[in-house]
C-alpha cells in the first residue's frame, strides 16, 4: 500500500468497525475505508501486520503507525483528533469514568457479543453451543441494566449522551453493539436511555453518511478526501 497521508481504517461493513468510522466522520479528518476483503492494492502482509488476528478495525495512522483493537481505537482517535470534542480530557473529573466504561465495553461486553455471533469458536456441537448462546444473553441482560442505569443515572432528560457535554467515543463505541438485534432487545421497552441514545445517534449527519455502507444498501463505502471546512 502507498505511503499514508490519511486516516486508514480496515473495515468490513456492519462490524466493530462502526465506532472508528463514526469519529474519523464527526471530526472531519480526511480518511479512506479498505475492506480487506475486496482491496486487491492490500496485502496479507499489509493487513496482519495492522491487525495480528486479521480482524477489524484497525488502522494506518497519517504518521505511518498502525493500530488495533476498537478500544485502542476509540481512545486514541478521539484524544487526537477534533480537538478532543469527543474525548473526555485527561484532567477532567470524569476521565476515570469514561476510562471506565470504555474498558467496559471491551473486556465486559465484547466477549458476550462474540458467543452470541460465534458460539462454533467455543464448541464444535449444536447443543452446547445453544447453552452458551442462552448464558450469554442472560448476561448480555445484566450489562444492559448496568448500562441502562448509567444513562439513565447521569444524564438529565435533555442529554441522551453518557457525558453532559456531547456525544463522546463511549457512545460511538456502545451504540455499535445497540445496533445489533441479535445482542440488543432495541424493541424491549426496559432500555429507554439506551434507546433514546441510539436514537439522537441515528440523527446525526455522521450516522447518516456511514450507515449505509453498514447496512448494505450500498457498495461504495463513504471516505473523506479532504478535511470537513
Ligand atoms: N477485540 C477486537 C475484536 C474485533 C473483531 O472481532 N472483529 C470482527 C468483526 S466485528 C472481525 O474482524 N472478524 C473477522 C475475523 O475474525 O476473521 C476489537 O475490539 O477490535
Amino acid at each position: 500500500m502507498s505511503e499514508p497521508s490519511l486516516y486508514h481504517l480496515y473495515a468490513y461493513p456492519n462490524t466493530y468497525s462502526i465506532g472508528a468510522h463514526l469519529l474519523l466522520e464527526e471530526s472531519g479528518v480526511p480518511y479512506c475505508i479498505v475492506n480487506p476483503k475486496s482491496n486487491p492494492a492490500l496485502t496479507d502482509a499489509d493487513f496482519y501486520s495492522a491487525s495480528p488476528h486479521g480482524r477489524v478495525p484497525a488502522m494506518v495512522l497519517p504518521n505511518g503507525n498502525t493500530l488495533c483493537e476498537s478500544g485502542a481505537i476509540a481512545l486514541h482517535l478521539a484524544d487526537t483528533l477534533y480537538n478532543q470534542k469527543l474525548s473526555i480530557k485527561p484532567e477532567s473529573v470524569d476521565r476515570g469514568r469514561y476510562l471506565q466504561w470504555l474498558f467496559y465495553l471491551s473486556s465486559t461486553l465484547q466477549p458476550e457479543v462474540m458467543i452470541v455471533f460465534h458460539p462454533e469458536h467455543y464448541f464444535p456441537d449444536n447443543k452446547r453451543q445453544a447453552e452458551l448462546t442462552e448464558a450469554a444473553q442472560t448476561r448480555l441482560e445484566k450489562i444492559w441494566s448496568v448500562l441502562e442505569h448509567e444513562y439513565s443515572h447521569t444524564n438529565n432528560t435533555n442529554n441522551p449522551w453518557m457525558f453532559s457535554d456531547g456525544p463522546t467515543a463511549v457512545d460511538f463505541a456502545l451504540a455499535t453493539v445497540l445496533l445489533w438485534p441479535e445482542c440488543f432487545p432495541s424493541s424491549s421497552q426496559a432500555y429507554p436511555a439506551l434507546n433514546a441514545m441510539l436514537q439522537a445517534l441515528s440523527a446525526r449527519e455522521s450516522f447518516k453518511r456511514i450507515m449505509p455502507w453498514h447496512q448494505g444498501l450500498t457498495d461504495v463505502a463513504p471516505s473523506r478526501e479532504s478535511p470537513a471546512s
